[in-house]
């Protein structure tokens, strides 16, 4: 029997980006430096020196991308606003050259019938602000919120939907942890800091939401699922203490839950106690939660792996993408059966699902062929219909990406658009996947 895919009346279909992967001129019209401009001008930071600096060039070309979304079917466009082009220093003094920008962007969208989804802040801290200690500030909960304010009122009435933070665990866990993202520091001291202050930041921009704004607001997480490597007591433990540390250490406070208990066990003498008024704050109340998902890991124990004590064994049975991630549809429905139970039915979003891999950096006949990736995106949008189906209240999908981008620090080198970029040129072409995307939107899914 064939199976029909449709998706709900009201299903919201989009794709997404992020200011520093595509716009460039980061520091145009009295912006300020972020923390991504200054960690890719060190050398080594990134792949092939690759910068932001032109990116997709999307700050000049945001007309010509908005067209594209229509020729997308797109009925929704998730992006992120630099902190600052805003606010320069972060702090204080509005920058209206900079917001002016978004201003022109959010009415090209509602002119075109595509509803603006903002994130408030996808990785580009203000450098000023980092010189004050950046996430480690506990300021920066205040900070935070005042610059949130100034999008709600400016937004008021235009932008519905607002995402507060983007991946808490990425920021922390590559930025404090491991180093390999901006601002690139390497302690578990800092991380777990780090992480409480990234989750009181949230907590006072959703309550400053309540006080000046209008409409949904909730919080992005990244959430990979953590399958048994086998039956072993030493390799249950790792698994746990993985999904701890990746999925649950944000999840669990914002659910009013606290942290984790496996956290002191795999931070040791970093981790420490925090007040109990801060976890009122974290957990105040949301409208829905944004889940971005890639792919799952099957973690074993590994002692001299730090801090977790784990390692992902490679599931050589499946296809990987070439940023080396197990494609497992399977893993997405379980994730959001796993979430809504989590969240007590919250309202769920696919705010970033999509896969790397290798397109020719020029289109060839104005086509790019990418099979892989149209099974990809398929295979997932058919794992989020089993979801449905399963009871979870998922409201909307956004591909990522619109636009072949700077893939942080890994440069240009992996191509998740489903449009592609000519970096040469600035040519942008519909891929085979983006193509296919337009069918499912107009079909509401019964082209799977
Ligand atoms: O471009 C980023 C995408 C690409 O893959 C986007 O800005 C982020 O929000 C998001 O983190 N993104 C992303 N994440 C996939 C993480 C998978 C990690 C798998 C590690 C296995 C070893």
């Amino acid at each position: 029997m064939t199976r029909s895919y449709e998706f709900p009346e009201g299903f919201l279909w989009g794709a997404a980006t992020a200011a520093y992967q595509i716009e460039g001129s980061s520091m145009a019209d009295g912006a300020g430096a972020s923390i991504w401009d200054r960690f890719a001008h060190t050398p080594g930071n990134m792949k092939d020196g690759d910068t932001g600096d032109v990116a997709c060039d999307h700050y000049n070309r945001w007309r010509e991308d908005v067209a594209l979304m229509t020729r997308l079917n797109l009925q929704a466009y998730r992006f992120s606003v630099s902190w600052s082009r805003v606010m320069p220093e972060g702090r204080g003094r509005i920058n209206e050259a900079g917001l002016d920008f978004y201003d022109r962007l959010v009415d090209g969208l509602l002119e075109a019938g595509i509803e603006p989804l903002c994130t408030l802040y996808h990785w580009d801290l203000p450098a000023a602000l980092d010189d004050r200690g950046g996430w480690l500030n506990p300021d920066i909960a205040d900070w935070f919120a005042d610059y949130g304010q100034v999008l709600f009122e400016k937004f008021k009435g235009r932008i519905k939907t607002w995402g507060t933070i983007n991946e808490p665990w990425v920021i922390v866990d590559g930025g404090y942890l491991h180093g390999a993202l901006a601002p690139g520091h390497r302690s578990a001291f800092e991380a777990v800091i780090a992480g409480h202050n990234v989750l009181r930041a949230h907590g006072a921009a959703v309550r400053r939401f309540r006080e000046v704004g209008e409409g949904r607001i909730g919080i992005v997480l990244n959430i990979e699922p953590k399958y048994p490597a086998s039956d072993k007591p030493e390799d249950e433990a790792a698994r746990k203490r993985a999904e701890a540390q990746m999925n649950r250490w944000f999840l669990d406070p914002l659910m009013g839950r606290g942290y984790p208990e496996e956290l002191k066990d795999v931070y040791g003498r970093a981790w420490r106690e925090f007040p109990r008024e801060d976890f009122d704050l974290i957990a105040t109340p949301t409208d829905w939660m944004g889940l971005n998902w890639y792919t799952r890991a099957v973690p074993e124990n590994d002692p001299s792996a730090w801090p977790v004590r784990a390692k992902p064994v490679k599931q050589v049975q499946h296809a990987h993408t070439e940023t080396g991630w197990e494609v497992y549809p399977p893993a997405l429905t379980d994730t959001l059966v796993w979430l809504h139970e989590q969240t007590g039915g919250l309202p769920l979003m696919i705010t970033e699902n999509g896969s790397a891999w290798y397109d020719p950096p020029h289109a060839i006949d104005g086509r790019i062929h990418d099979p892989m990736r149209v099974e990809y995106l398929k295979n997932h949008l058919k794992a989020a219909h089993d979801a449905i189906n399963k009871g979870v209240n998922l409201t909307g999908y956004m591909a990522w990406s619109l636009l072949d981008n700077l893939e942080w620090s890994l440069g240009f080198s992996k191509r998740f658009g489903i449009t592609h970029v000519n970096f040469q040129t600035q040519e942008r072409t519909i891929k085979d996947s983006g193509l296919l995307y337009a069918e499912v939107i107009s079909t509401h899914g019964k082209v799977l």
